[in-house]
């Protein structure tokens, strides 16, 4: 396979069998003016409490010994990467645009990262955000997440908060994979690494793939068509930084004090919307990129998103939840900003009533602060988001190999959505604009991951201004171990 050649090409090129600890990135000597020291993270596995019963999960754990990483705009990422956790696995920086190399998916282009095997990573960390990393195994559903985060060089007169939010099962992420596949193998999985939960760099064939799935009915129970599937997996829990909404975090504020609220979704197949209950919020970012500021009090974040909320907490003595509410089910999960004398009251795992459906209503509105220079595109790669929950089998056409780009060219891609789910499709490498919704055009958020609901049109542009073979792929972690997996690659890498 084409990735494999590459990679063995690669490392051949860079020696890196020669190497203790493997660099990734912009090797360490060449890093300009005094080199700040490699900020350590260990891949571990932990014991944390759910439903009062210990669970084994994995973690990634920053300098401080807590979960993941800080930075400051325009720092390098310098980070030794220690794989503690007894399996092999990868990591992932989402919202960051490191060169190929240090993207961190299986064989695109290295390898796992071994049992006790150190990684050494340099290369600018870029521009203030919210962003998050994360195993691209199946290992992300056992909490192989942590935030990473990005503050600005001048920081606003405000506190920070960090909210990871995350789904969870006491079974594993195989078995939930095998339960929705029904054993019907479509899984797109490379079957060698199989017990690790690695993802196949290339989505394996099915006599269902590329079919054009029927969009009408659902498997035979009379569902009228374009009915929605909105929740694949029915968790044991919904969690807000490792904790239930029964034992929540409580944050303690400043009376009046402005607070940013930086939401990330780890779920791997929850979308959530975020209330803010009585106290109004203004979105400020959106996967880490400013936005014209929009106030609410209700947010959507589907799987992989981020967004920034900033709001005033009360003057006088209260507590403000912060409610993430599982889409279409009445579970939720969430934290709990208080100021010093606030009483703080308990707060039930369920609401009174279902969470909403996550739509583009708010991403019609979204208006990226710092746009893409305005300029058309070289070209445009269109695709059809497709599958079925029989069977489980999920594509993207045109991604049976990856799609080509060149350096420098401005490329578009439009997603038609012909399925009876919503995708959070991500790009790997690249930040792009939403520049159309449903056929109108808008000059909408700059982000990294973009939801396109049953039956709607997303056309989104980006840069093609890192080259490699990046992945273009469903954030749904079981439709991405289905099939709705694919790579853009630039000529010379790969094809
Ligand atoms: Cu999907």
């Amino acid at each position: 396979m084409s990735l494999r050649m590459n990679r063995r090409s690669f490392l051949s090129m860079t020696a890196f069998a020669s190497l203790a600890a493997t660099p990734v990135g912009r090797t360490l000597a060449q890093t300009p003016g005094a080199p700040s020291a490699l900020k350590p993270l260990r891949i571990v596995k932990r014991t944390i409490e759910v439903n009062r019963r210990s669970a084994s999960v994995y973690g990634l754990l920053g300098p401080d010994g807590r979960p993941g990483l800080t930075f400051t705009e325009g720092e390098e990422f310098r980070v030794r990467l220690v794989n503690e956790s007894g399996e092999p696995t990868t990591v992932h920086w989402h919202g960051l645009t490191p060169p190929w190399a240090a993207d961190g998916v299986a064989d695109a282009p290295l390898p796992l990262i071994g049992v006790g095997e150190t990684r050494e990573y340099g290369f600018p960390v870029g521009s203030a955000g919210t962003h998050w990393m994360h195993a691209h195994t199946l290992q992300e559903q056992a909490l192989l997440a942590a935030p990473l985060i990005v503050r600005d060089r001048r920081p606003a007169d405000e506190q920070e908060v960090v909210v990871l939010l995350h789904d969870f099962s006491f079974t594993p992420a195989e078995e939930l994979l095998a339960r929705l596949t029904g054993g019907s193998g479509h899984v797109g999985m490379n079957h060698g690494a199989m017990g690790h939960g690695v993802m196949s760099p290339m989505p394996a064939m099915s006599e269902h793939a590329g079919q054009g799935a029927p969009v009408s009915g659902h498997a035979g129970h009379g569902v009228p068509a374009m009915a929605m599937d909105v929740n694949d997996v029915e968790y044991d829990a919904y969690l807000a930084n490792d904790r239930t909404l029964d034992d929540p975090e409580v944050v303690r504020l400043d009376k009046g004090g402005r607070v940013r609220v930086r939401i990330i979704n780890g779920a791997t197949a929850t979308g959530f919307t975020i209330d803010t209950g009585r106290v109004e919020a203004r979105l400020v970012a959106v996967d880490g990129q400013p936005v014209v500021p929009v106030p609410g009090r209700l947010f959507p974040v589907t799987m992989g998103q981020r967004i920034d909320l900033v709001l005033e907490m009360p003057k006088d003595d209260q507590s403000v939840p912060i409610l993430a509410l599982r889409e279409n089910a009445p579970e939720r999960t969430g934290i709990i900003l208080a100021t010093a004398g606030a009483q703080v009251g308990k707060l039930a795992t369920t609401g009174a009533g279902k969470g909403p459906l996550l739509d583009l209503a708010v991403e019609r509105h979204l208006r990226a602060a710092a746009p893409l220079a305005p300029r058309a595109a070289n070209r445009t790669i269109t695709t059809e988001l497709q599958g079925t929950m029989e069977g489980y089998a999920w594509s993207q056409s045109g991604f049976d190999r990856p799609a080509p780009v060149r350096k420098g060219e401005r490329v578009a891609i439009t997603m038609r959505n012909t399925s009876m789910m919503a995708h959070p499709m991500h790009l790997h490498g690249h930040r792009f604009q939403v520049i159309g919704i449903d056929g109108t055009q808008i000059a909408g958020a700059v982000r990294d991951t973009v939801l396109v609901t049953p039956g709607s049109t997303v056309t989104v542009a980006f840069e093609a201004d890192n080259a490699g073979t990046f992945a273009f792929h469903c954030h749904h972690l079981y439709h991405m171990a289905a099939g709705m997996m694919g790579f853009i690659t630039y000529d010379g890498i790969s094809g």
